[in-house]
């Protein structure tokens, strides 16, 4: 059951899926704890994310020293990172370590995607198909297959005629790409494209952005990690980590409960300028208003705003920039170093396409409604299929052959994010319906492998042999999920939260925005009440 690589068959306890940051500790913990793993993963080393997402300027945008397992206090303690918020080849480089500390390799097959999933309801087991031919028989199924993963180039008329370089910054090549000399076309400015684009800039004769939609982006005053606050915070490292798991990101900051709007125009001001100065996410955190209501919101909207319009010179350009269609933070808030700055070198063209929209890829380069653009090179910044992209591109068939593609047509059905009604034994980490991708994903995902993995231990030891939530437990989560989401403004934008970035996925709010300790203390009380809403059978 060793495969490194290539097909493999054969019988196990537990089938994971992918390995990432979920995948990675999954295996860990479940060797730990007696059971026999395999992991598949599709690519051929380790890192998920950071394996993948290797455009340049790729980093994290939650601090590193959140930003990373808590559940081995000296791995925590020894390793060190260079900068306040790491670069993708160290992030990659953390995985390997971990990968490499605990002997995972041994019981992960790379090179391999698996294609489908069926659940025998004699047997009590699911049967898994990989692309090599390879079948996996296995008690329990588990997708740590990514929020982030399946990515998205968008269906743009000769798409495949474009003759020069083509790039997708979630499927980046290995080697170092070098843009030197060369006419570039950037499609997009989410998160990624706005790390990657002062880079590209940087090195090409000539960058052209595609913008349909500007977004927030915050500074991260990022910089090289300060050794008195690495040596402060693993010093206070255990109580950091447990306050960060009830706090409502998932990372070390307190969030003010107080409303904006009861506070002076000058208090505020301070306020938020105080969390500004601390960098990226905090400024999320300033009041417990801001993403409830639409006036708090939008002072703090209008302070963002001005700080773009002061960092480009162009006025012109500068109101191209500032977003005015969707709430703050609706959208994912992008963190930058140096992002507005680059529009004000003579090299870089902002096209907006919301006036001038894309009517076509041509084999020379992009046709908006206004011009044509050559590039030598067009670098996709387009996304993924979020959230639930990585788990239908697999067919899985539960009980009486349902598939789960069917099952979520209108919109994706969990209990807790975790599991799901009809496909017993199957697990979804970070699942639709958690808080995920609302959160520093390290906590989430910590939260929820050691959630699953206790859960099949407790139905181990009862000597039962599975477990899957009700239907009406199920039901009542789903409500629960979108009422939370409905009463905040995250539903006002067309953000892939919102399933809104790919036709025709239906348009449904996909994390759980109760937020990280409220979601744990749930779970918890899920287990302390005999796993509640779930039936354990033999
Ligand atoms: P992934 O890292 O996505 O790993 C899933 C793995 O499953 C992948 O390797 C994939 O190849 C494999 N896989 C998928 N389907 C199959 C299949 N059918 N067969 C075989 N293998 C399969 N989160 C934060 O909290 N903070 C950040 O700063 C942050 N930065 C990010 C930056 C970028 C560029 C991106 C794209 C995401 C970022 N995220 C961040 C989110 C990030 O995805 C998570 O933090 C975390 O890395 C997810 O780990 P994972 O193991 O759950 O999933
Ligand atoms: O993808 P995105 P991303 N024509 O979906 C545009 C994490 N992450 O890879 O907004 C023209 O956010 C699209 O426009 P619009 C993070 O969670 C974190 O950047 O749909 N444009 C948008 O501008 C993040 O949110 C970091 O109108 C098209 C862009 O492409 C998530 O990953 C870094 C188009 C896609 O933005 C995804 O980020 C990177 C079309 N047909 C990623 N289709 C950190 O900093 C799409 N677009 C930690």
């Amino acid at each position: 059951m060793n495969g490194q690589n290539g097909g493999g068959a054969g019988q196990v306890d537990v089938l994971v899926v992918g390995a990432g940051f979920s995948g990675l500790y999954l295996l860990h913990r479940l060797r730990g704890m007696g059971f026999s793993v395999q992991v598949i993963e599709k690519g051929s080393d380790v890192g998920g994310t950071w394996y993948w997402n290797r455009y340049p300027g790729a980093r994290c945008d939650i601090e590193s020293l959140d930003y990373s397992y808590s559940f081995d206090e000296d791995l925590q303690q020894e390793w060190s990172w260079p900068d306040r918020y790491s670069v993708q080849p160290d992030i990659l480089r953390y995985a390997d370590h971990v990968a490499e500390r605990f002997d995972l390799r041994r019981d992960i097959t790379f090179d391999t995607t698996v294609t489908a999933a069926s659940w025998n309801e004699d047997t009590g087991r699911w049967t898994i198909d990989t692309d090599t031919g390879g079948r996996f028989v296995a008690t329990w199924f588990i997708m740590a297959t990514g929020c982030l993963s399946a990515s998205r180039l968008p269906d743009i008329p000769g798409r495949d005629d474009f003759e020069g370089q083509i790039y997708h910054t979630g499927l980046w090549p290995h080697e170092p790409v070098d843009f030197t000399g060369l006419n570039v076309g950037v499609i997009g400015t989410g998160s990624s494209a706005i790390q990657a684009i002062p880079i590209i800039a940087e090195q090409a004769k000539h960058l052209t952005v595609f913008q349909r939609t500007p977004n927030f982006s915050v500074p991260a005053w990022n910089g090289p990690l300060d050794p008195e606050d690495e040596r402060e915070r693993k010093e206070n490292y255990a109580e950091i980590r447990e306050f960060s798991r009830w706090s409502s990101g998932g990372f070390y900051s307190a969030a003010k409960d107080e409303a904006l709007i009861e506070q002076t125009d000058d208090a505020v001001q301070k306020e938020i300028e105080r969390r500004w100065a601390e960098g990226g996410f905090y400024v999320m955190d300033v009041y417990g208003d801001i993403m409830t209501d639409a006036r708090a919101n939008e002072v703090v909207a209008e302070f963002v705003r001005n700080n773009i319009r002061s960092r480009v010179r162009d006025p012109e350009v500068a109101e191209l920039l500032c977003p005015k269609a969707h709430p703050f933070g609706t959208k994912r808030l992008c963190v930058d170093t140096d992002y507005y700055e680059t529009y004000n070198r003579d090299n870089v063209t902002l096209v907006d396409l919301k006036t001038t929209p894309i009517e076509a890829i041509t084999v020379t380069g992009v046709r908006t409604t206004e011009a044509d653009y050559d590039f030598d090179a067009i670098v996709y910044a387009t996304g993924f299929d979020a959230m639930t992209g990585a788990l239908t591109n697999v067919d899985i068939r539960g009980r009486d052959g349902v598939s789960l593609r069917d099952k979520w047509k209108a919109g994706p059905r969990t209990y807790l994010g975790l599991m799901v009604a009809g496909f017993p034994n199957l697990f979804t980490i970070t699942g639709p319906g958690s808080p995920s991708v609302l959160s520093n994903m390290m906590t989430s995902i910590e939260q929820h492998v050691e959630w699953v993995t206790d859960c099949m231990a407790h139905v181990r030891d009862r000597q039962m042999a599975r477990i899957e939530p009700t239907v009406a437990a199920e039901d009542r989560w789903v409500d629960h999920v979108s009422e939370t989401a409905a009463d905040t403004l995250y539903p006002e934008a067309n953000s892939w939260y919102m399933g809104a970035n790919i036709p025709g996925k239906p348009r449904v709010f996909l994390p759980y925005v109760g937020g990280v300790g409220t979601y744990r203390k749930i779970c918890e009380d899920v287990r302390a009440n005999d796993y509640e809403g779930f039936e354990i059978a033999r």
